[in-house]
């Protein structure tokens, strides 16, 4: 696969040095070569991608043709305009840990470059990290969310649960809940929807302390939670703008994958979160995957950010 990447960025640095139109790359001999010797190698991981993708990119309503490769001419054009694009990736092989950073080195070193980080000392304060568990958000959504969760702009994710709604998942058996051992795992994700049940939250936690007082914290907040066993597929989001998420109880494995595009000139990331712990991440431009770890359930509360 290495050598197939080595050669397929010698052949498109030659082409870019040779001025071939992008038109013609088609019918030039060394891509004709190229596809014939490494035709699987290279286009496989990428279709196999887009298959496997196929879901979430309907179910977030992106255009599938956009951001599949599929036809040669048209990976070629997208790559060849990658360098710029791969920006946010290309010199990227961990995601850092970071503890005591400022707004401004905070917004410089990581926002504008749209890098991944984990801020260790994001939410190690925050009452809801004694306070959240299952029965606290059983009770508060029975309290505040019950009548609202039908409206449009809640949503609900059930994952790899049979859960076709909140109220169902909230009414599964203690032992489950605990995600004790003969359980089938649970992991689920939904958004506060209405005003006073985000007030009510907000009692708990905080504005990430690393964020500038200027950026607007979107009123809405994510909470995501629920026992060892996988989380959230491999998917890129729709949202507007870039998301930190604090991790209350239990750890989270993050795989993140590099944009479709920028496949050849970055590289797969993997970090573990742990309790108190803060990820922030573009999930619209990076492909993430979670894992929840043996121990403690999962919660998290999080938000986009601006
Ligand atoms: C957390 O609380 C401790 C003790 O009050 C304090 O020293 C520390 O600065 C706080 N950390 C953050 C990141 O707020
Ligand atoms: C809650 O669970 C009970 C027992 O498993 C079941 O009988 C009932 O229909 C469930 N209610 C809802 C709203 O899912
Ligand atoms: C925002 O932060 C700046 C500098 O950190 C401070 O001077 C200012 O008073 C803060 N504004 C608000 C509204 O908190
Ligand atoms: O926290 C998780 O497990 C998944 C989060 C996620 O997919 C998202 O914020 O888009």
């Amino acid at each position: 696969m290495n050598k197939a990447k080595e050669e397929f960025k010698e052949i498109l640095s030659k082409l870019e040095r040779s001025n071939i139109p992008f038109s013609q790359l088609n019918k030039s001999t060394v891509i004709k070569n190229f596809k014939f010797n490494h035709h699987k190698l290279v286009l496989q991981p990428l279709m196999f991608g887009c298959v496997f993708l196929l879901p979430y990119f309907l179910m977030m309503n992106l255009n599938f043709s956009e951001n599949c490769i599929i036809d040669m001419p048209d990976a070629i054009r997208k790559i060849l305009r990658q360098p710029e694009y791969c920006e946010i990736c290309v010199d990227v092989y961990k995601v850092d840990k970071i503890s005591s950073i400022s707004p401004t080195e905070f917004l410089e070193n990581y926002v504008k470059k749209v890098h991944p980080v984990v801020v260790t000392d994001g939410a190690v304060n925050w009452s809801a990290r004694s306070i959240f568990n299952f029965k606290f958000f059983k009770e508060y959504f029975h309290k505040f969310e019950i009548k609202k969760h039908s409206d449009k702009n809640c949503q609900f994710f059930p994952y790899h649960t049979e859960f076709r709604s909140l109220r169902e998942a909230f009414n599964v058996s203690e032992s489950r809940a605990l995600s004790n051992e003969k359980e089938k795992p649970w992991y689920i994700g939904w958004n506060n929807c209405n005003d006073e049940a985000g007030r009510y939250l907000r009692q708990f936690y905080e504005r990430p302390y690393f964020l500038s007082n200027l950026t607007e914290s979107l009123a809405l907040s994510w909470i995501f939670m629920g026992g060892p066993g996988p989380g959230a597929h491999m998917h890129v989001d729709n949202v507007h703008y870039p998301s930190w998420q604090a991790q209350l109880r239990g750890r989270k494995l993050w795989k993140l994958a590099p944009p479709p595009e920028c496949h050849y000139y970055c590289n797969n990331l993997e970090i573990i979160v742990e309790p108190g712990e803060i990820i922030v991440l573009e999930t619209n431009r990076w492909y993430h995957q979670t894992i929840i770890l043996p121990g403690d359930i999962s919660i998290t509360i999080g938000s986009e950010f601006d």
